[in-house]
Protein backbone atom coordinates (compact mmCIF):
# COMPACT_ATOMS: atom_id res chain seq x y z
CA UNK A 1 0.00 0.00 0.00
CA UNK A 2 0.93 3.45 -0.81
CA UNK A 3 -0.39 6.00 0.81
CA UNK A 4 -1.18 9.25 -0.97
CA UNK A 5 -2.91 12.90 -0.56
CA UNK A 6 -4.60 14.94 -2.90
CA UNK A 7 -2.74 18.36 -3.99
CA UNK A 8 -4.97 20.65 -5.34
CA UNK A 9 -1.95 22.35 -7.02
CA UNK A 10 -0.44 25.18 -6.47
CA UNK A 11 -2.67 27.77 -5.38
CA UNK A 12 -3.25 24.86 -2.46
CA UNK A 13 -2.94 26.48 1.06
CA UNK A 14 -2.29 22.41 2.12
CA UNK A 15 1.13 23.01 0.30
CA UNK A 16 3.63 20.36 -0.54
CA UNK A 17 5.98 21.15 2.66
CA UNK A 18 2.96 20.82 4.43
CA UNK A 19 2.22 17.23 3.39
CA UNK A 20 5.51 15.79 3.21
CA UNK A 21 5.58 16.02 6.77
CA UNK A 22 2.60 13.20 6.99
CA UNK A 23 4.54 10.42 8.76
CA UNK A 24 4.75 8.01 5.64
CA UNK A 25 3.43 9.95 3.23
CA UNK A 26 4.59 8.52 -0.33
CA UNK A 27 2.85 10.38 -2.73
CA UNK A 28 0.62 13.36 -3.67
CA UNK A 29 -2.76 12.89 -6.08
CA UNK A 30 -3.28 15.81 -8.20
CA UNK A 31 -4.05 16.73 -11.92
CA UNK A 32 -4.13 19.94 -13.98
CA UNK A 33 -6.62 22.45 -13.10
CA UNK A 34 -6.77 24.80 -16.15
CA UNK A 35 -7.42 22.83 -18.57
CA UNK A 36 -11.55 22.18 -19.32
CA UNK A 37 -12.76 18.79 -19.84
CA UNK A 38 -11.55 17.80 -23.44
CA UNK A 39 -8.64 19.34 -23.72
CA UNK A 40 -4.98 18.23 -23.69
CA UNK A 41 -2.84 18.43 -20.85
CA UNK A 42 0.50 20.15 -22.33
CA UNK A 43 3.66 17.95 -21.28
CA UNK A 44 5.13 21.19 -19.47
CA UNK A 45 2.35 21.09 -16.62
CA UNK A 46 2.38 17.72 -16.26
CA UNK A 47 5.72 17.68 -15.60
CA UNK A 48 5.46 20.43 -13.52
CA UNK A 49 3.68 18.89 -11.04
CA UNK A 50 6.20 16.11 -11.14
CA UNK A 51 9.08 18.57 -10.12
CA UNK A 52 6.98 20.24 -7.31
CA UNK A 53 6.15 16.92 -5.99
CA UNK A 54 9.82 15.03 -6.43
CA UNK A 55 11.82 18.45 -4.80
CA UNK A 56 9.64 17.97 -1.71
CA UNK A 57 10.57 14.04 -1.65
CA UNK A 58 6.71 13.26 -2.57
CA UNK A 59 6.13 11.47 -6.43
CA UNK A 60 3.57 11.90 -8.22
CA UNK A 61 2.17 8.56 -9.68
CA UNK A 62 -1.71 9.12 -8.98
CA UNK A 63 -4.04 11.28 -11.27
CA UNK A 64 -7.44 12.40 -10.11
CA UNK A 65 -9.08 13.06 -12.63
CA UNK A 66 -8.68 13.37 -15.81
CA UNK A 67 -12.49 14.48 -16.56
CA UNK A 68 -14.59 12.70 -19.06
CA UNK A 69 -16.26 15.19 -20.87
CA UNK A 70 -20.21 15.10 -20.96
CA UNK A 71 -20.23 14.49 -24.58
CA UNK A 72 -18.91 10.86 -24.30
CA UNK A 73 -21.15 10.09 -21.93
CA UNK A 74 -23.93 11.24 -23.97
CA UNK A 75 -22.71 9.57 -26.87
CA UNK A 76 -22.79 12.38 -29.55
CA UNK A 77 -21.42 12.65 -32.85
CA UNK A 78 -18.58 14.13 -31.01
CA UNK A 79 -17.53 11.79 -28.97
CA UNK A 80 -14.80 9.88 -30.84
CA UNK A 81 -12.90 13.13 -31.32
CA UNK A 82 -13.27 13.74 -27.29
CA UNK A 83 -12.05 10.00 -26.78
CA UNK A 84 -9.62 10.33 -28.81
CA UNK A 85 -7.87 13.57 -27.09
CA UNK A 86 -8.99 11.50 -23.53
CA UNK A 87 -6.17 8.74 -25.19
CA UNK A 88 -3.50 11.41 -26.03
CA UNK A 89 -3.64 12.80 -22.37
CA UNK A 90 -3.27 8.85 -20.67
CA UNK A 91 -0.33 8.48 -23.10
CA UNK A 92 0.81 12.22 -21.65
CA UNK A 93 0.39 10.86 -18.55
CA UNK A 94 1.86 7.63 -18.51
CA UNK A 95 5.09 8.95 -20.33
CA UNK A 96 5.06 11.09 -17.33
CA UNK A 97 5.74 8.50 -14.74
CA UNK A 98 1.67 8.48 -13.43
CA UNK A 99 0.48 5.09 -12.77
CA UNK A 100 -3.40 5.31 -11.93
CA UNK A 101 -5.89 7.32 -12.92
CA UNK A 102 -8.91 8.37 -11.39
CA UNK A 103 -11.99 9.05 -13.47
CA UNK A 104 -15.58 8.85 -13.11
CA UNK A 105 -18.44 8.31 -15.15
CA UNK A 106 -20.90 10.48 -13.52
CA UNK A 107 -23.80 12.88 -15.72
CA UNK A 108 -23.87 16.06 -15.13
CA UNK A 109 -23.35 16.41 -11.58
CA UNK A 110 -19.98 15.66 -9.82
CA UNK A 111 -20.43 14.48 -6.05
CA UNK A 112 -23.73 16.18 -4.41
CA UNK A 113 -24.12 17.05 -1.29
CA UNK A 114 -26.83 19.40 0.54
CA UNK A 115 -24.93 20.91 3.11
CA UNK A 116 -21.30 21.69 3.58
CA UNK A 117 -20.84 22.87 6.67
CA UNK A 118 -22.86 20.53 8.94
CA UNK A 119 -22.67 20.89 12.95
CA UNK A 120 -21.18 18.50 14.47
CA UNK A 121 -21.24 18.14 18.63
CA UNK A 122 -18.22 18.57 18.97
CA UNK A 123 -18.03 21.80 17.25
CA UNK A 124 -16.44 20.76 13.97
CA UNK A 125 -18.28 20.71 10.65
CA UNK A 126 -18.70 18.32 7.34
CA UNK A 127 -20.30 17.58 4.43
CA UNK A 128 -24.11 16.52 4.57
CA UNK A 129 -26.47 14.61 2.51
CA UNK A 130 -29.90 14.88 3.05
CA UNK A 131 -32.38 13.60 0.41
CA UNK A 132 -35.25 15.60 0.94
CA UNK A 133 -33.42 19.20 0.98
CA UNK A 134 -31.79 18.00 -2.54
CA UNK A 135 -35.82 16.99 -4.09
CA UNK A 136 -37.13 20.40 -3.14
CA UNK A 137 -34.65 21.55 -6.04
CA UNK A 138 -35.59 21.24 -9.47
CA UNK A 139 -32.49 21.80 -11.54
CA UNK A 140 -34.51 22.66 -14.84
CA UNK A 141 -36.13 25.58 -13.13
CA UNK A 142 -32.93 27.02 -11.59
CA UNK A 143 -33.63 26.72 -8.47
CA UNK A 144 -30.42 24.84 -7.95
CA UNK A 145 -28.48 26.28 -5.42
CA UNK A 146 -26.57 23.37 -4.39
CA UNK A 147 -24.02 23.80 -2.63
CA UNK A 148 -20.32 22.99 -3.73
CA UNK A 149 -21.84 23.46 -7.33
CA UNK A 150 -19.92 26.24 -9.17
CA UNK A 151 -22.39 27.27 -11.20
CA UNK A 152 -20.31 25.53 -14.61
CA UNK A 153 -23.71 25.93 -16.34
CA UNK A 154 -25.83 28.68 -17.06
CA UNK A 155 -29.96 27.71 -16.21
CA UNK A 156 -30.53 27.57 -20.25
CA UNK A 157 -27.25 25.16 -20.70
CA UNK A 158 -28.17 23.31 -17.86
CA UNK A 159 -31.77 22.78 -19.06
CA UNK A 160 -30.22 21.68 -22.59
CA UNK A 161 -28.20 19.30 -20.96
CA UNK A 162 -30.31 17.70 -18.78
CA UNK A 163 -32.91 17.18 -21.93
CA UNK A 164 -30.13 15.67 -23.98
CA UNK A 165 -29.93 13.01 -20.70
CA UNK A 166 -33.71 12.55 -21.14
CA UNK A 167 -32.71 9.80 -23.88
CA UNK A 168 -30.09 8.31 -21.91
CA UNK A 169 -30.99 5.72 -19.70
CA UNK A 170 -28.41 2.94 -17.81
CA UNK A 171 -28.23 0.61 -20.36
CA UNK A 172 -27.52 3.62 -22.49
CA UNK A 173 -24.64 5.28 -20.36
CA UNK A 174 -23.51 1.27 -19.65
CA UNK A 175 -23.18 1.30 -23.48
CA UNK A 176 -21.21 4.46 -23.59
CA UNK A 177 -19.22 3.79 -21.05
CA UNK A 178 -18.44 0.48 -23.16
CA UNK A 179 -17.79 2.41 -26.23
CA UNK A 180 -14.98 4.72 -24.01
CA UNK A 181 -13.48 1.73 -22.17
CA UNK A 182 -12.87 -0.21 -25.60
CA UNK A 183 -11.00 2.78 -26.73
CA UNK A 184 -8.63 3.96 -23.63
CA UNK A 185 -8.16 0.63 -21.80
CA UNK A 186 -5.74 -0.12 -24.62
CA UNK A 187 -3.89 2.86 -24.72
CA UNK A 188 -3.61 2.41 -21.00
CA UNK A 189 -2.20 -0.89 -20.51
CA UNK A 190 0.57 0.19 -23.23
CA UNK A 191 1.22 3.25 -21.44
CA UNK A 192 1.36 1.61 -18.15
CA UNK A 193 -1.16 3.25 -16.26
CA UNK A 194 -4.42 1.65 -14.71
CA UNK A 195 -7.58 3.41 -14.98
CA UNK A 196 -9.79 3.19 -12.05
CA UNK A 197 -12.96 4.58 -11.89
CA UNK A 198 -14.63 6.70 -9.17
CA UNK A 199 -18.39 5.37 -7.81
CA UNK A 200 -21.18 7.71 -8.17
CA UNK A 201 -21.30 9.50 -5.26
CA UNK A 202 -23.89 9.14 -3.75
CA UNK A 203 -24.78 5.76 -5.06
CA UNK A 204 -28.05 6.78 -6.66
CA UNK A 205 -30.00 8.27 -9.46
CA UNK A 206 -30.91 12.04 -8.78
CA UNK A 207 -32.71 14.14 -10.94
CA UNK A 208 -33.64 11.95 -13.06
CA UNK A 209 -30.14 11.03 -14.44
CA UNK A 210 -29.18 7.77 -14.73
CA UNK A 211 -26.03 6.73 -12.19
CA UNK A 212 -24.44 3.45 -12.77
CA UNK A 213 -21.09 2.83 -11.11
CA UNK A 214 -23.31 2.23 -7.42
CA UNK A 215 -22.64 -0.85 -6.25
CA UNK A 216 -21.74 -4.44 -6.60
CA UNK A 217 -23.72 -5.76 -9.13
CA UNK A 218 -23.07 -2.72 -11.51
CA UNK A 219 -19.50 -3.07 -10.09
CA UNK A 220 -19.26 -6.56 -11.52
CA UNK A 221 -21.25 -5.57 -14.68
CA UNK A 222 -18.11 -2.61 -15.19
CA UNK A 223 -15.53 -4.47 -14.76
CA UNK A 224 -16.71 -7.12 -17.17
CA UNK A 225 -16.78 -4.64 -19.74
CA UNK A 226 -13.24 -5.17 -20.70
CA UNK A 227 -12.24 -7.74 -18.58
CA UNK A 228 -8.40 -6.75 -18.11
CA UNK A 229 -6.73 -5.43 -15.23
CA UNK A 230 -6.01 -1.97 -16.20
CA UNK A 231 -10.17 -1.45 -16.11
CA UNK A 232 -9.86 -1.52 -12.41
CA UNK A 233 -12.11 0.88 -9.69
CA UNK A 234 -11.57 3.29 -7.15
CA UNK A 235 -12.85 2.08 -4.12
CA UNK A 236 -14.26 5.09 -2.16
CA UNK A 237 -15.33 3.58 1.30
CA UNK A 238 -17.59 7.16 1.40
CA UNK A 239 -19.24 7.27 -1.87
CA UNK A 240 -20.38 3.46 -2.19
CA UNK A 241 -20.66 3.21 2.04
CA UNK A 242 -23.27 5.95 1.51
CA UNK A 243 -25.77 3.61 0.82
CA UNK A 244 -26.59 1.23 3.63
CA UNK A 245 -27.59 -1.08 1.29
CA UNK A 246 -23.43 -1.70 -0.49
CA UNK A 247 -22.00 -4.79 1.86
CA UNK A 248 -18.33 -2.79 1.90
CA UNK A 249 -16.34 -5.20 3.35
CA UNK A 250 -17.46 -8.05 1.14
CA UNK A 251 -17.34 -5.72 -2.19
CA UNK A 252 -13.44 -5.09 -0.64
CA UNK A 253 -12.53 -8.26 -0.87
CA UNK A 254 -14.53 -9.87 -3.76
CA UNK A 255 -12.57 -6.70 -6.00
CA UNK A 256 -9.21 -6.04 -4.54
CA UNK A 257 -7.56 -7.21 -7.51
CA UNK A 258 -9.28 -4.68 -9.31
CA UNK A 259 -8.78 -2.16 -7.00
CA UNK A 260 -5.64 0.22 -7.52
CA UNK A 261 -6.91 3.49 -5.70
CA UNK A 262 -8.74 3.37 -2.41
CA UNK A 263 -10.32 6.39 -0.78
CA UNK A 264 -10.68 5.25 2.85
CA UNK A 265 -12.87 7.58 4.61
CA UNK A 266 -15.74 6.39 6.83
CA UNK A 267 -19.83 7.95 6.67
CA UNK A 268 -22.37 7.95 9.47
CA UNK A 269 -26.27 6.66 8.21
CA UNK A 270 -28.89 8.89 9.30
CA UNK A 271 -31.26 7.02 7.40
CA UNK A 272 -31.86 5.49 4.06
CA UNK A 273 -30.36 8.33 1.92
CA UNK A 274 -29.05 10.92 4.34
CA UNK A 275 -25.75 10.88 5.36
CA UNK A 276 -23.30 12.42 7.76
CA UNK A 277 -19.25 12.47 7.04
CA UNK A 278 -17.00 12.05 10.07
CA UNK A 279 -14.03 11.22 11.49
CA UNK A 280 -12.49 8.15 9.60
CA UNK A 281 -11.98 5.33 11.95
CA UNK A 282 -14.01 2.59 12.40
CA UNK A 283 -16.15 3.74 15.71
CA UNK A 284 -16.89 7.53 14.12
CA UNK A 285 -18.85 6.04 11.54
CA UNK A 286 -20.86 3.44 9.58
CA UNK A 287 -18.18 1.28 8.11
CA UNK A 288 -16.23 -0.86 9.35
CA UNK A 289 -12.66 0.76 8.29
CA UNK A 290 -10.66 -2.39 10.11
CA UNK A 291 -12.72 -4.91 8.09
CA UNK A 292 -11.91 -2.97 4.25
CA UNK A 293 -8.63 -2.75 5.30
CA UNK A 294 -8.38 -6.35 6.05
CA UNK A 295 -10.21 -7.74 3.31
CA UNK A 296 -8.12 -5.21 0.63
CA UNK A 297 -5.68 -6.78 2.17
CA UNK A 298 -6.17 -10.30 2.30
CA UNK A 299 -7.68 -10.10 -1.64
CA UNK A 300 -4.02 -8.92 -2.54
CA UNK A 301 -4.46 -5.37 -2.72
CA UNK A 302 -1.46 -3.45 -3.74
CA UNK A 303 -2.31 -0.21 -4.92
CA UNK A 304 -2.42 3.42 -3.91
CA UNK A 305 -4.95 4.62 -0.57
CA UNK A 306 -5.50 8.09 0.36
CA UNK A 307 -7.78 9.73 3.30
CA UNK A 308 -11.12 11.28 1.28
CA UNK A 309 -12.83 14.23 2.66
CA UNK A 310 -12.23 15.36 6.37
CA UNK A 311 -14.34 17.13 8.30
CA UNK A 312 -13.16 20.93 9.57
CA UNK A 313 -11.33 20.58 13.14
CA UNK A 314 -9.57 22.93 15.06
CA UNK A 315 -10.84 25.86 12.82
CA UNK A 316 -9.39 25.61 10.05
CA UNK A 317 -11.23 26.66 6.84
CA UNK A 318 -10.70 25.52 3.45
CA UNK A 319 -12.41 26.97 -0.25
CA UNK A 320 -12.26 23.35 -1.41
CA UNK A 321 -14.62 21.73 1.48
CA UNK A 322 -13.64 18.24 2.97
CA UNK A 323 -9.89 19.21 1.89
CA UNK A 324 -8.26 20.79 4.76
CA UNK A 325 -5.09 19.40 6.32
CA UNK A 326 -5.80 18.75 9.59
CA UNK A 327 -8.49 16.21 9.59
CA UNK A 328 -7.32 14.40 6.40
CA UNK A 329 -3.62 14.17 8.09
CA UNK A 330 -5.54 12.58 11.30
CA UNK A 331 -6.77 9.73 8.62
CA UNK A 332 -3.32 9.42 6.77
CA UNK A 333 -2.03 8.12 10.64
CA UNK A 334 -4.86 6.12 11.04
CA UNK A 335 -4.58 4.60 7.97
CA UNK A 336 -0.99 4.08 8.06
CA UNK A 337 -1.89 2.80 11.56
CA UNK A 338 -4.49 -0.16 9.81
CA UNK A 339 -2.37 -1.31 7.53
CA UNK A 340 0.77 -1.58 9.31
CA UNK A 341 -1.12 -3.69 11.84
CA UNK A 342 -2.99 -5.61 9.64
CA UNK A 343 0.04 -6.30 7.51
CA UNK A 344 2.35 -7.21 10.21
CA UNK A 345 -0.31 -9.77 11.49
CA UNK A 346 0.08 -11.91 8.61
CA UNK A 347 3.83 -12.09 8.22
MN1 LIG B 1 -13.91 9.58 -3.24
Amino acid sequence: MKLTFRWYGENDPVTLEKIRQIPTMTGIVSAVYDVAPGGVWSRESIARIKELAEANDLEFEVVESVPVHEEIKLGTKNAEKLIDIYCENVKRLGEAGVKCICYNFMPVFDWLRSKLEYKHADGCNSLSYHEEDLMKMDPKKGELSLPGWDASYTKEQMGKLLDDYANVDEEKLFGNLKIFLDAVIPVAKAAGVNMAIHPDDPPWGIFGLPRIITGEKNLERFLSLVDEKENGLTFCTGALGANPENDMVRMAGKFADRIHFVHLRNVLHLGKRDFVEVGHPTSCGSLDMYGIAKALVDGGFDGYVRPDHGRMIWGETNSHYGYGLYDRALGATYIAGLFEAIERSKQ
